[in-house]
């Protein structure tokens, strides 16, 4: 496995394990799940129950892709098998990318605000300093505005798991 692969996905594990027991399990995606639901208070409940579902979604193929030892439960060992196989993961992230990035569209008019983007980040867990970077190498307009097709596919890049070299290198998540 390629050092860079294999650093983009212990970041992805420790994002992932937000109570931080070293094992993702449904409790680690209801606690983000409901994180990122709570920060977007501006969008519908469509919008809101569709990245509720992603979330869902994201567990269940991380349990039936990776939980070898059927203890319901992914330890990190078994997470790092995700890289020997990313295209099963392609559907999953996809539905992930396109319900986030709608959350940051609350008003419909195709452009993500920096307040929105983040606030739905932090939720993620990034920390701040991170997420401001990120904003500016998306290049933000005049009004600071990002279209919401580039963080969609920035969320793409990020959590394929063999993805290296790219925008969303400089952001890990944050301590504490
Ligand atoms: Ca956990
Ligand atoms: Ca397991
Ligand atoms: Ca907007």
């Amino acid at each position: 496995m390629r050092e860079e692969a294999l650093d983009r996905v212990k970041l992805i594990f420790q994002l992932f394990d937000v109570n931080r027991n070293g094992y993702l399990e449904p409790d680690d995606f209801e606690l983000m799940s409901g994180r990122v639901v709570a920060a977007a208070a501006a969008s519908g409940d469509a919008a809101r129950e569709a990245i509720a579902a992603a979330f869902r979604q994201y567990w269940a193929t991380l349990e039936t892709e990776l939980d070898t030892n059927a203890d319901g439960k992914v330890s990190y060992d078994e997470f790092t098998a995700c890289v020997l196989a990313p295209e099963r993961f392609d559907g999953t992230i996809a539905q992930f990318a396109d319900a986030l990035s709608a959350l940051g569209d609350p008003d419909g008019d195709g452009l993500v605000e920096r307040p929105v983007f983040v606030a739905l980040m932090e939720a993620i867990g990034f920390g701040a300093d991170q997420i401001h970077d990120l904003y500016t190498v998306f290049g933000p307009d005049d009004n600071d505005r990002v279209p919401v097709p580039v963080w969609r596919d920035a969320i793409v890049e990020y959590y394929r798991p063999d993805k290296a070299g790219i925008a969303g290198d400089r952001l890990v998540p944050a301590e504490g």
